[in-house]
């Protein structure tokens, strides 16, 4: 009885999403969702908390891009927390290791340290007092014949100074009004630091970065289920979502332990993963700001092979974005996305994001080198439950499948739920995400939807056969030239 009524349940395949009569042009799609409280993303996209996918670089691409990164937990909670650190501090506009001279130096001595550091000027010090600056434009006049000419005496000694933590706008205008080009950063009267114009000005490459409230890029960390130290730690570090990852958040004591989490932490709290509403209620229950769908779904998972457990992704994310729509809690789908068309009807069945691993880690910005094989570039890509990670030199993801603490002499003592293996290189993140979030966009101009909320709103499926996967797929020619958007192995 009980296999002759269970449900049917589907993945992004056994659909298409219809055309809709539509008024919405790509250009004016708005793809912006918020994940909680003040946490407003510019794409709908999370990078998966995976050693061979998330720290700090790929993070802060995904921040500029308007994503998030959710940087892994396979480190020391010091590493993590500096890989957490670096996002927060990667447009911190102030350059702290400053490189310095002393006023009875020479001209000859600060043309070298110019020319070995590439820097165009200096501050002058004793000890942390600043005295001056002095410029290569200052001491051009004297490179011919008066080397052995002292700093102090052609230096700019009436330094224009800020203080430390001025914003981008008023260093800008103090530059500007001045007509300098770098402003000393002083605490207590102390040189602490250097701001540049053209650091300033650099950050406006990213007008679709995704901030917190003082301008910086935003950044997500995961913990274990049980990991309360390393939640707080997190969150003091600044991570602006705390991710509980677990490979069954279903699990009562994971669920309880949550709200344990919730009520030490000031950063939004995600949970997953979870495939059910049952879950998705007991998780809102103890507070939770955000759930993560997918049990087996990851290009590299073998959860529903070894364990025979998990539910098809398309079904998953519409169960738990029922359960969820009345609390208004975002639900993000994680794991299974290969195609931005998969973006596209994951929230068509009420998603509010994506969370990639497979995808990203074939990015620049992923852990790791490129490596040849064959003539074809690659990027290693393993799963978090796979005999690598979970025997690595820091085992913090065994947990995830509840077996931690073993003996790393013992590999046979771990059962795997995740395999190692690479992805071909498919460029910059910037790149991956621009095909991506193209797709979407045009997604959403067939379906007539402006922004998310509509988009989960007026999505309409259609059931397709194996005929009808076929018949999507190129078919009945030989590819000559791959598109960066439909790649084949
Ligand atoms: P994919 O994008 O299909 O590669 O899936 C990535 C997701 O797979 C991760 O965000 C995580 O939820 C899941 N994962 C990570 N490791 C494993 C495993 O070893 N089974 N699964």
């Amino acid at each position: 009885k009980k296999v002759q009524e269970a449900r049917m349940s589907y993945t992004f395949d056994d659909f298409l999403l219809t055309p809709n009569a539509s008024y919405v042009e790509p250009k004016d799609i708005d793809t912006k969702i918020e994940l909680g409280k003040g946490i407003k993303l510019n794409i709908p996209v999370l990078s998966a908390a995976m050693d061979t996918v998330t720290e700090a670089d790929l993070a802060i691409a995904m921040a500029q891009q308007g994503g998030v990164g959710v940087i892994h937990r396979n480190i020391t909670l010091e590493r993590q927390v500096e890989e957490v650190k670096k996002v927060k501090n990667a447009e911190d506009l102030t350059i702290r290791d400053v490189v310095t001279i002393s006023q009875d130096s020479t001209v000859a001595e600060a043309e070298a340290i110019m020319r070995d550091e590439l820097i165009s000027g200096l501050p002058v010090v004793e000890g942390d007092e600043i005295l001056g600056i002095i410029s290569k434009r200052d001491i051009r006049p004297f490179l011919k014949s008066e080397m052995s000419t002292k700093i102090k005496d052609i230096m700019t000694s009436d330094v224009v100074t800020v203080d430390e933590g001025v914003s981008a706008e008023e260093a800008l205008n103090i530059a500007y009004d001045n007509k300098v080009e770098r402003l000393p950063v002083v605490r207590d009267g102390k040189l602490v630091g250097i701001i540049t114009i053209k650091d300033i000005l650099n950050r406006s490459q990213y007008p679709n970065a995704a901030r917190d409230k003082d301008g910086n890029f935003l950044v997500a960390a995961a913990c274990g289920p049980f990991d309360l130290d390393r939640a707080m730690a997190l969150d003091q570090a600044g991570a602006d979502i705390i991710s509980i990852d677990c490979a069954h958040a279903h699990n009562m004591n994971v669920v309880k332990f949550t709200e344990t989490i919730k009520d030490n932490i000031d950063a939004e709290l995600c949970v997953g993963n979870i495939a059910t509403a049952e879950a998705a209620e007991d998780l809102i229950s103890m507070g939770v700001d955000a759930l993560k769908v997918g049990i087996g779904p990851g290009s590299m998972c073998t959860t529903r092979i070894v364990a025979g457990v998990g539910v098809p992704q398309l079904t998953a994310i519409s169960d738990v974005a029922d359960a969820a729509a009345d609390s208004g809690i975002p639900v993000i789908a994680d794991g299974g996305i290969r195609y931005s068309g998969d973006v596209a009807k994951a929230i068509g069945a009420g998603a509010d994001a994506v969370m990639l691993g497979n995808l990203l880690a074939a990015s620049l910005e992923a852990p790791g080198d490129i490596v040849i094989m064959h003539g074809k570039q690659y990027k290693k890509y393993r799963g978090m439950g796979s005999m690598g990670a979970m025997t690595s030199e820091y085992d913090g993801g065994a947990d995830r499948y509840f077996q931690g603490q073993k003996s790393k002499m013992n590999h046979t003592k771990y059962v795997p739920e995740g395999i190692e293996g690479a992805v071909p290189y498919k460029g910059t993140v910037a790149e991956i995400l621009f095909q991506l979030v193209g797709g979407l966009k045009s997604s959403m101009g067939y379906c007539g939807a402006k922004d998310i909320k509509a988009m989960q709103e007026k999505a309409n499926f259609v059931r397709i056969t194996s005929s009808g996967i076929k018949e999507s797929h190129p078919h009945d020619l030989l590819i000559t030239n791959e598109s960066p958007n439909y790649p084949t192995l």
